[in-house]
């Protein structure tokens, strides 16, 4: 891949040559360019990761691992590629720690149904922050409900950064696990998580980390965090719709129960009863999406290529600017740390006398698309005292300018609804 031109040594990444790789940015939205400020929902795919999907099924389209034509043996080999792909990505130690699964939800359901329903008795503990996604409290519930598991929550001070002290305060000898997001979908707070982790294994407790939204965005090493599960989404990472991963341990995932059973996930089975195939087939059963998986690699090699330090000094520059700009904007209310060190470029904001909807209306007309709403994380909007927010958010992709667009279009909005 070409992407030499894309970063340069002492300007970093240059996104508008990123964006040529884009071809949906050919595209006019109500007659304007689109700027796609939605990124933290799901992020627009380049033309290698496009062309990949299209190579699939023009090439090489088979089952994997249940014959031995040449399209099956193909389609094996770059299935098991993507994972090895994915596991250089986060530093795992082996490829067989990584499980491909439809998105981060499927693997976050993964870690409760495959561990925690089999390990977790009633008193137990799990603590969670206030901050997670529904992806990473829901799950949780059942076992609250079918095991008589205690759930326990991290909350956050009023600009959205965790209260560690309360956490160490939770954390007991009952604490079984720790559920702690990255990085916030609403307020781009970046959680510490090698305090996070070092403290929950001090009590024996695993560690779950939802990293949906940091990923994407930056270097991922699991081995240096030492946490025991980590799930994200691939398609916010340049992925088709679809993707997401688990990595475990591969001890746990060892000793761990399958979620799903069925094809391909066994090693033998007879009518009384079944053993399971190596990792980490074991957890991916049935037909898995082989064209998206191994599409999924190939963005994994379009961010390496870019480097993840670049994405992360881009995104932050950007960020930088427009929250300077965004607080200078009267009757703008701003959510999440101030300090950009402690987030990223995901940016909540509400403005006085506009709901969130006629604002993101509004900006759709003049092309942009930012998401409003609750963000799928209502108990941490309930505590922050917001139903509601428009929430902008960057990648490598989007410049200063589109920052600038996106100013312009709020203060359009303010005067059509004149405030
Ligand atoms: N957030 C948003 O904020 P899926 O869709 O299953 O791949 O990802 C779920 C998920 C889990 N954790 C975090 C931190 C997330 O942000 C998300 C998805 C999207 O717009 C959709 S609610």
């Amino acid at each position: 891949m070409a992407t030499q031109a894309r970063t340069d040594a002492k300007r970093g990444l240059d996104p508008l040559k990123v964006r040529e790789d884009f071809p949906i940015f050919q595209r006019k939205i109500h007659g304007k360019p689109l700027i796609y400020l939605d990124n933290a929902a799901t992020t627009q795919r380049p033309r290698p990761v496009i062309e990949a999907l299209e190579r699939f099924y023009t090439r090489m389209n088979a089952n994997v691992h249940r014959a031995v034509h040449t399209l099956s043996h193909e389609a094996s080999v770059a299935y098991e590629e993507a994972h090895k792909k994915v596991a250089r990505f986060i530093n795992a130690r082996s490829w067989r720690e990584i499980i491909f699964t439809r998105n981060a939800t499927e693997a976050l359901n993964l870690v409760m149904y495959g561990w925690g329903l089999w390990e977790l008795e009633e008193g137990d503990e799990i603590v969670l922050t206030i901050m997670e996604h529904h992806s990473n409290l829901v799950p949780w519930m059942l076992l609250r409900e079918r095991r008589g598991v205690v759930l326990k929550f991290i909350d956050v001070d009023e600009q959205g950064r965790l209260k560690l002290d309360e956490f160490k305060r939770l954390l007991s000898p009952r604490t079984k696990l720790v559920g702690v997001i990255h990085a916030s979908n609403v307020l781009g707070t970046i959680n510490p998580l090698p305090e996070i982790v070092e403290a929950a294994h001090r009590v024996g407790a695993r560690v779950v980390v939802d990293a949906a939204q940091s990923a994407p965005h930056l270097p991922l090493d699991v081995r240096a965090l030492d946490c025991d599960f980590l799930a994200a989404s691939g398609h916010k990472m340049l992925g088709p719709t679809g993707t997401g991963f688990l990595y475990g341990k591969r001890e746990l995932l060892e000793r761990m129960e399958p979620f799903l059973r069925g094809g391909d996930m066994i090693s033998s089975v007879t009518l009384e009863g079944a053993t399971w195939n190596e990792l980490p087939w074991k957890f991916e059963a049935g037909t898995p999406s082989i064209a998206d998986g191994i599409a999924l690699g190939v963005a994994v090699d379009y961010l390496m290529d870019l480097g993840l330090e670049n994405v992360y000094a881009h995104e932050r520059r950007l960020l930088e600017y427009a929250l300077e700009r965004l607080l200078k904007l009267e009757g703008v209310v701003v959510y999440g740390p101030h300090d950009p060190e402690d987030r990223l470029g995901v940016i909540s904001f509400n403005v006085e006398g506009v709901h969130p909807h006629d604002l993101a209306s509004v900006l759709d007309e003049e092309g942009i698309a930012v998401r409003s709403g609750h963000h799928c994380a209502q108990p941490l909007m309930r505590r922050l005292g917001m139903d509601n927010t428009a929430r902008a958010s960057f990648y490598i992709y989007n410049t200063e300018d589109e920052v600038d667009r996106l100013i312009e279009g709020i203060q359009r909005a303010k005067r059509l609804f004149r405030v």
